[in-house]
């Protein structure tokens, strides 16, 4: 079964990952520098050992496909795996004048008392973003993350580059290019984000007709990141090939610092004993052509029929 390819390299963690510290202060098991390939053609690759939320893997797609770096959409869709950030900005503000927010997603998790005023204010948060368009303008907009590199890049030269339209462009005009190449990875705007782009940089390959994907990977949390990376990247190489005319090929995938948090290694044991499933299809709205004008309910996920989900703390 497919899924192997993941469960494998969650296993040689829990077997042969080196102890290594990390920002967080969490402690992984972690190996440097692996691969792992997905035929698209065999099912669309979201895990069945435990439930993934594809709608959250969509919306947060087509968020970046538009270009979008305003939380708003994101809440709209009831999808909040941005809002820390956004919530950070906010309370480290100076218009902010609540109860001292400081860590609060280690405090979050450790003191209960603390939580309960966490949530209100976190609430409140995203209801001011929600209704009022100037604080959405302001504490709403996570800046320059994927959506911006990726549709707007700007130049030194003070050009704004499309990355995705150039991607599309080029694969109608030029299948062979070697350079159908999306990179996130600004140095320059790097100091101007609340988290650098984990999944950096991807690029395309068509051949037989068929359309591949490999997407690099700085820094991968295996339990919690990586089946929302391969589900959005797969989806991503769905949308391109609907958009050029093209099958589906391979999504190849590739993680340097690949690791498993410390507070992960019970639930990747607990998934480790279930049997994977048939992957489930994905179809895409025929009507649409522009990738640009994918809404969520354009896309369809067909026959998931998942083991229940697993629950994990994040690391912040
Ligand atoms: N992370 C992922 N996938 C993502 C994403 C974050 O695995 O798409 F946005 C994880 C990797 C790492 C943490 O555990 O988030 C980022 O921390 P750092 O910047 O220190 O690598």
């Amino acid at each position: 079964h497919p899924e192997y390819a993941y469960l494998d390299l969650m296993k040689h963690l829990l077997d042969h990952g080196i102890q290594k510290g990390d920002r967080t202060g969490t402690g992984t098991l972690s190996t440097f520098g692996y691969q792992m390939r997905f035929n698209l053609q065999e099912g669309f690759p979201l895990l069945t050992t435990k439930r993934v939320p594809m709608k959250l893997i969509a919306s947060e797609l087509l968020w970046f496909l538009k270009g979008d770096t305003k939380l708003r959409y994101l809440l709209e869709n009831n999808n909040h795996i941005w809002d820390e950030w956004g919530f950070k900005k906010w309370v480290e503000s100076p218009d902010y004048d609540g109860v001292d927010m400081t860590d609060f997603g280690r405090r979050s998790l450790v003191d209960e008392a603390f939580n309960e005023e966490y949530q209100l204010e976190l609430k409140h948060y995203q209801e001011l973003v929600l209704t009022d368009d100037a604080f959405s303008d302001t504490y709403g907009d996570l800046g320059n993350v994927y959506g911006k590199q990726w549709r707007f890049w700007e130049g030194a030269d003070g050009e704004v580059y499309d990355q995705i339209q150039y991607i599309i462009d080029e694969i109608k005009r030029n299948p062979d290019s070697r350079r159908l190449l999306c990179n996130a990875w600004n140095i320059s705007e790097l100091h101007t984000q609340a988290l650098p782009p984990c999944h950096y940089s991807f690029q395309f390959y068509v051949v037989d007709g068929k359309l591949s994907c490999l997407f690099n990977m700085r820094s991968n949390d295996v339990f919690l990141g990586l089946p929302f990376n391969i589900a959005s990247y797969a989806l991503l190489t769905h949308l391109i090939a609907h958009e050029c005319g093209l099958e589906v090929g391979e999504l190849v995938y590739s993680g340097a610092d690949v690791h498993l948090y410390s507070n992960h290694v019970e639930q990747a044991r607990k998934q480790l004993t279930r049997e994977p499933r048939a992957f489930p299809t994905i179809r895409l709205n025929q009507e649409k052509t522009s990738i640009f004008d994918f809404e969520l309910d354009d896309i369809e996920l067909i026959g998931y029929d998942p083991h229940p989900g697993i629950k994990a703390p994040v690391a912040v």
